[in-house]
């Protein structure tokens, strides 16, 4: 049987990031993928021009309407943006004893910016993040999460541990936004016993591209589908993640932000 994945994201017009990412990435790792929407943006490599949140009912409709006929081996969570929705979707996992959650909590756009509010927050940690497999905070969610300073990679740890407290059985921490290391990228995964550390060489080319957050926690999701334990599955998606960042290193598409190439394992 083919593992199957559901994705529970925002759409992106443009392709780069959000359901679109995922469902990409879901196909080049070999798993059914599905998606419930839960708002769609018009959006382009310079930015999001406008963007409609779906009502909760209509996203639970998604997810429901999915989980009862085909299941879902593995469910990966991206923007939730509301309190209701990450509370209705908390409760889509109890329903459906969702075992495998991925979930990356998107807290901020890609400049940084501040998109939840604080209710948002609370309920991310008190009734999401126990229902989670794994979680994936970039340096500044897991900032916001922990409420550790990071400014140095040590803090990483100490964020891991507040973070793992809330419940989830892993926590990985990604390192891109650091500074203090200018040629690679250490991303730290913490399983409440010991900490693990993935690096890879920091690619110059690439300017702040988009979709990379959603397609790294969409790999996990789909290694984890395939039966691989959480650390194997990290330690794939993240190199998956530079293959496709390199694969598309040279595109042109739009005036603004780059992505990555999904597809790369199977184009000619
Ligand atoms: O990368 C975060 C993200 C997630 N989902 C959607 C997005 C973005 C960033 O732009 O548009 C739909």
């Amino acid at each position: 049987m083919i593992p199957t994945v559901l994705t529970i994201a925002g759409s992106d017009s443009s392709g780069a990031a959000g359901a679109q990412a995922d469902l990409k990435t879901f196909e080049a790792y070999g798993v059914y993928g599905m998606s419930a929407l839960t708002l769609v943006t018009a959006q382009n490599s310079v930015g999001i021009t406008a963007l409609q949140i779906l009502p909760v009912e209509f996203i639970t409709a998604q997810i429901d309407t999915v989980m009862t006929d085909i299941g879902a081996t593995a469910i990966k969570t991206g923007m939730l943006l509301k309190a209701e929705v990450i509370r209705a979707v908390t409760e889509k996992l109890v329903e459906y004893t969702v075992t495998k959650a991925v979930i990356d909590p998107v807290l901020v756009a890609g400049d940084g910016r501040k998109l939840v509010d604080e209710e948002a927050e609370s309920v991310y940690k008190e009734s999401l993040f126990p229902r989670a497999l794994i979680v994936t905070p970039n340096l500044v969610e897991a900032a916001i999460l922990s409420g550790v300073r990071i400014a140095r990679s040590g803090d990483m740890f100490t964020a891991a541990q507040v973070i793992h407290d809330l419940g989830p059985r892993f926590v990985l921490i990604k390192g891109g936004h650091l500074q203090d290391t200018p040629d690679q990228i250490t991303d730290i995964l913490y399983d409440g016993t010991s900490f693990e550390e993935f690096s890879v060489p920091r690619l110059q080319q690439t300017v702040n591209p988009r979709g990379i957050g959603c397609t790294y926690a969409s790999a996990i999701a789909a290694g984890i589908a395939h039966g691989h334990p959480v650390p194997d599955a990290v330690r794939a998606a993240q190199q998956y993640v530079v293959n496709a960042l390199r694969a598309a290193a040279d595109w042109e598409l739009g005036k603004g932000r780059g992505t990555v190439f999904h597809a790369f394992r199977t184009s000619g």
